[in-house]
């Protein structure tokens, strides 16, 4: 096996260690540590012969237009933002493979223009709802985003202009609209492929997802004095609720149902809890069972709020609907997989994606890495040297047969 997945891996690994927190991989919206991966990928396009830009929404991306190419161009790319604590190949993964089929497509002269994109923001974390870059570049960034602020009293609007871009010029980030389509590779993130012992699969549709913030207000008052039947408790309500959420989850076949986050104020332990701020994130492959499980848990936390003489209040961060891939891109995408040698295997994602929001654009399709351990949004993520050349394998079989048809 050539050591050219060993030296992605390695990629992969030296970006991890662009952080906001050494010892740990976080690296959210435009912080410091994301100008340092941006030097790092633009000297890896820059030695391609790209040409090179970051646009408004910080998205870096790379342009390679061989000689003799016609004017469409295919993207590739994926995310370089990443959850606190996170693992070193969500994401980044998918950027470093692509520049590495841009160095196949010059080994195989190809003559299909191929557009880079690392972009800025698909998790969601610093200001509580994602996909930041891909809305820019797909054409759904609404300009009122640019007041959303994160835990600082930062808006996005000024975050970028810290970075010395321009929110003005979000338009012009959006996608040419020469471009035959858009393919992320991505870690499966889960524990399907390592169960039927697969390195790839294609993917066949991102589950919808909705994300909500809520807040039970009670009142504060002295643990010691404090009969239980007088009591607010805010913290015992959330509680309540999230063994709710967990239960009706439970219950329901193919739904997936999680509070991440929890603030407790004012977070002393001889002072009953005045209020608690909670996120919910609810998914499901079948829109209507997602909202139906949205509006019960709502129901549920209003009616345990009431019965405690509390107060709830929620705010919608996203609603986004399950999405299905390209069929013509994904077939030719099994049919790389099978001229590479390799058992085909079509899946739906359980994870987000940039590929969920580029699909409102432009024809998509997705290849999944076997996730080790099934494990991701953890240190320990992990992928496998010879899963990683089967993908570049793959890769390179797409390419070919994409460039053969759009001559
Ligand atoms: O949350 C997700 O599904 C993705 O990792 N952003
Ligand atoms: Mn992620
Ligand atoms: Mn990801």
């Amino acid at each position: 096996m050539s050591d050219r997945a060993r030296q992605a891996i390695d990629e992969c690994r030296t970006i991890a260690t662009m952080t906001e927190e050494p010892g740990r991989i976080t690296r959210l919206f435009l912080t410091p540590p994301v100008r340092q991966v941006h030097q790092h990928l633009r000297a890896r396009m820059e030695n391609l012969g790209m040409s090179v830009h970051v646009d408004a929404a910080g998205n870096l991306r790379g342009l390679w237009t061989p000689t003799g190419a016609s004017g469409k161009r295919l993207i590739l790319g994926s995310h370089i933002d990443t959850v606190p604590d996170a693992g070193a190949f969500d994401g980044v993964l998918g950027v470093v493979l692509a520049l590495e089929l841009v160095e196949s497509a010059a080994r195989l002269h190809l003559p299909l223009a191929l557009e880079v994109i690392a972009f800025s923001e698909e998790e969601g974390v610093r200001f509580g709802f994602p996909f930041i870059g891909s809305r820019a570049v797909a054409g759904r960034f609404d300009p009122s985003f640019l007041a959303h602020k994160d835990a600082n009293g930062i808006s996005i609007r000024q975050a970028i202009e810290d970075f010395g871009l321009d929110p003005n010029n979000l338009e012009a980030a959006i996608a040419d609209q020469h471009a035959v389509g858009f393919v992320e590779i991505h870690i499966e993130q889960g524990p399907l492929l390592e169960a039927e012992d697969l390195s790839l699969a294609t993917v066949t549709s991102i589950v919808g997802q909705t994300r909500l913030d809520l807040k039970f207000i009670g009142h504060a008052n002295h643990a010691g004095t404090t009969p239980m039947h007088l009591r607010r408790d805010a913290l015992a309500a959330g509680a309540e609720w999230i063994s709710n959420v967990e239960a009706l989850a439970r219950r329901t076949e193919g739904l997936v149902a999680t509070v991440g986050k929890l603030n407790v104020r004012p977070n002393a332990g001889n002072v009953i809890p005045s209020s608690v701020d909670l996120s919910l994130d609810v998914r499901h492959v079948n829109d209507s069972q997602r909202k139906t499980a949205v509006d019960e848990l709502l129901v549920q936390a209003e009616s345990i709020s009431t019965r405690r003489g509390l107060t709830l209040q929620w705010t919608k961060k996203m609603d986004e609907p399950s999405v299905p891939m390209d069929e013509r891109l994904t077939a030719f995408m099994a049919s790389a997989i099978e001229a590479a040698g390799f058992p085909g295997k079509a899946m739906p994602s359980g994870a987000g994606h940039d590929a969920m929001i580029m699909a409102g654009r432009m024809p998509t399709a997705m290849l999944f890495l076997r996730s080790p351990g099934g494990l991701s949004h953890h240190p320990d993520e992990t992928v496998r040297e010879e899963d990683v050349e089967a993908a570049l394998r793959v890769g390179e079989k797409f390419l070919e047969r994409l460039a053969a048809e759009v001559r």
